[in-house]
């Protein structure tokens, strides 16, 4: 089988230090965070960063600083978002792309997500992927409801996404896809047949998400931006959750693997 690609989401918009003291929130943190999960087999970091106060933010500046202390540390591919936090504008989110990232997250489609709402209207789609498209950024497709992937399909159709296609299906975000083996099977069968695709299964559903992900032959994201715990009460390490994701997959016999492997998967520029 295909060599596993691990994703580490080092930390997201809505974890705080004060739920985990693991989350890594400055950009020496991010970087040393990402080292070691890319010591531990992740091949990308994908990447939020926050404020001096530990608030979400896209600041450009912010990302320029996470970027450098991650690639002074190791040679993993950074995806940056361009989600950021709910409620923040189309302008503040499309920040990082700019400082040509490897690779950039593009949510396709408005979403409830907890209390709030994902806003990704239709034009703002077509904005983010010229965007990407300028700057030389992958997007990877962020998927949190079936009919993302028509949208994401359509930014293909129209030439605003050309090349490889590559997507990350997230389960479990409560007011999207809920994460069960049937959802996930359904938008996999959604996808051409050449793209790849990484499952993100959120909270307690990490772990099963993983595993089916690397039987199907998928990709897989774990880290705390989507869930904090090793298991129940037990609360862990970005580097932890990819040790474990690593083990499994060798016992499954499937290899996992490095960033410049990773690199010619997706097709990347470099
Ligand atoms: N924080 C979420 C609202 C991404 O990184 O592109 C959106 C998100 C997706 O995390
Ligand atoms: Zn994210």
């Amino acid at each position: 089988m295909n060599k596993l690609i691990i994703t580490a989401a080092l930390v997201g918009a809505e974890v705080r230090k004060e739920d985990t003291p693991y989350l890594p929130t400055s950009p020496e943190e991010i970087g040393v965070a990402a080292a070691e999960a890319c010591e531990a087999g992740a091949s990308i970091v994908h990447i939020h960063v926050r404020d001096a106060q530990g608030n979400p933010t896209q600041d450009r500046e912010i990302y320029r600083l996470a970027m450098e202390e991650i690639q002074k540390r190791c040679n993993a591919i950074i995806q940056v978002s361009t989600g950021g936090a709910v409620g923040m504008s189309s302008e503040e989110r499309i920040q990082p792309v700019s400082l040509r990232p490897e690779m950039a997250t593009l949510s396709t489609g408005t979403v409830n997500f907890g209390s709030g709402v994902f806003m990704n209207g239709p034009d703002q789609l077509i904005t983010f992927a010229k965007e990407m498209q300028k700057y030389g950024v992958k997007p990877e497709f962020e998927i949190f409801d079936v009919g993302m992937i028509a949208n994401a399909l359509y930014l293909v159709k129209k030439g605003y996404v050309t090349g490889h296609l590559h997507f990350d299906l997230v389960l479990g975000v409560p007011g999207a896809i809920p994460a069960t083996p049937e959802n996930l099977l359904h938008l996999v069968r959604q996808l051409p047949s050449d793209a790849t695709w990484t499952v993100a299964g959120i909270g307690r559903y990490q772990l099963p998400m993983a595993v089916l992900g690397i039987v199907l032959g998928g990709h897989v994201r774990v880290g705390l931006e989507d869930n904090i715990y090793y298991r129940k009460g037990e609360l862990t390490s970005n580097a932890k959750l990819v040790e474990r994701i690593v083990r499994i997959s060798r016992e499954m016999d499937r290899e996992v693997a490095t960033p410049d492997e990773a690199r010619a998967i997706l097709q990347l520029r470099k």
